[in-house]
């Protein structure tokens, strides 16, 4: 029997990730934790309880507690946010990391780890065009070293000790439950909540910013498929490439106007401009497709049409 923790449930990924496990593994095995309160249908379908993962001796008390299997680690501080304040997203990315590969290690009932790494892991040196699993990888961001420094950790500890540490390099991830916060590719969310609500978007990239993008139901198959897989499947412990669609801002207005003729998007790049050009245009995933057996379903198309749809009903109430 497994008991699942998730640190991080009330999150972009957290919260579609412990609603998909609970149908899974039974809404009782899958225990959400957040250091805010999460949505009512987080609490209202499982055990729900405030955890805050930097906290070394709370976290180890609960997972011994509750008999876990496997942690997915997903809290993180985003890269947009990171460049704020570059120490304490230093601090909080890598010392929960931390504190869950060596809860792991020292737990024998946990079995397996999740922890997502990102696209911000390469770097402007890296290879743009389907960006290959093993290349040249300089980050430039503080997230995105954040993420590489992980990778190696995830891989020191599966090595030494055995910690069965998974993990995926997320593009950025398109959904209309949780908004995320914090991040570069962020806009590709707003941009559809803004135009349902506003038919007016100010977007903080340059038009033809190219990005891996996913939308969520493919990244939740995706770290399914992954974690699901036998042990000797998984061949890269430090994380997966994993590919959605390559897009820019002005081929997701356009996607847009079939629904809402009259949106309008300005153009005002920030400081995430950087961040963005530093990151690769697409992603070769084929590793992730033959060791997970895995497949992703959506398109822009149809990931414009869900997202306008669900967002209409949200905004009616
Ligand atoms: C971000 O934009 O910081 C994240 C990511 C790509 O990891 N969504």
């Amino acid at each position: 029997m497994e008991n699942i923790l998730i640190i991080g449930a009330a999150g972009q990924i957290g919260s579609e990730l412990t609603m998909e496990l609970r149908k899974q593994y039974g809404d009782g095995h899958v225990f959400a934790t957040d250091i805010k309160e999460a949505p009512a249908y987080i609490k209202d379908s499982g055990p729900f309880q405030l955890l805050d993962v930097m906290d070394d001796r709370h976290l180890i008390h609960f997972v011994i507690r509750h008999k876990i299997t496997q942690i997915y680690h997903l809290a993180a501080v985003l890269s947009g946010n990171a460049e704020k304040l570059p120490l304490q997203a230093w601090s909080i990315n890598m010392n929960s990391l931390m504190n869950v590969l060596e809860t792991a290690r020292m737990v024998e009932e946990v079995k397996r780890v999740f922890w997502p790494s990102s696209i911000a892991v390469f770097g402007p040196g890296t290879p743009k065009e389907n960006t290959p699993q093993v290349t040249i990888m300089e980050p430039n961001t503080v997230y995105g070293i954040s993420k590489l420094a992980g990778e190696r950790w995830c891989e020191y500890y599966f090595n030494r000790y055995g910690v069965d540490v998974r993990s995926i390099r997320y593009p950025g991830l398109i959904s209309y439950k949780t908004e995320p916060g914090g991040g570069t590719t962020d806009y590709a969310v707003e941009i559809y909540f803004e135009a349902v609500r506003k038919q007016a978007y100010e977007c903080f990239l340059g038009e033809n910013t190219r990005l891996p993008m996913m939308f969520m139901p493919d990244a939740v198959s995706a770290t399914i498929a992954l974690m699901g897989a036998l042990q000797d499947e998984i061949y890269f412990h430090n994380g997966y490439n994993i590919a959605g669609f390559s897009v820019t801002p002005a081929e997701i207005e356009a996607e847009i106007k079939k629904y809402i003729p009259g949106f309008r998007v300005t153009y005002k790049p920030d400081f995430r401009q950087e961040i963005a050009d530093s990151w690769p245009d697409s992603i070769d995933d084929h590793y992730a497709r033959s060791h997970n057996h895995w497949q992703n379903r959506y398109g822009l198309a149809e990931t414009t049409r869900i997202m306008i749809k669900e967002i209409s009903k949200l905004a009616i109430g």
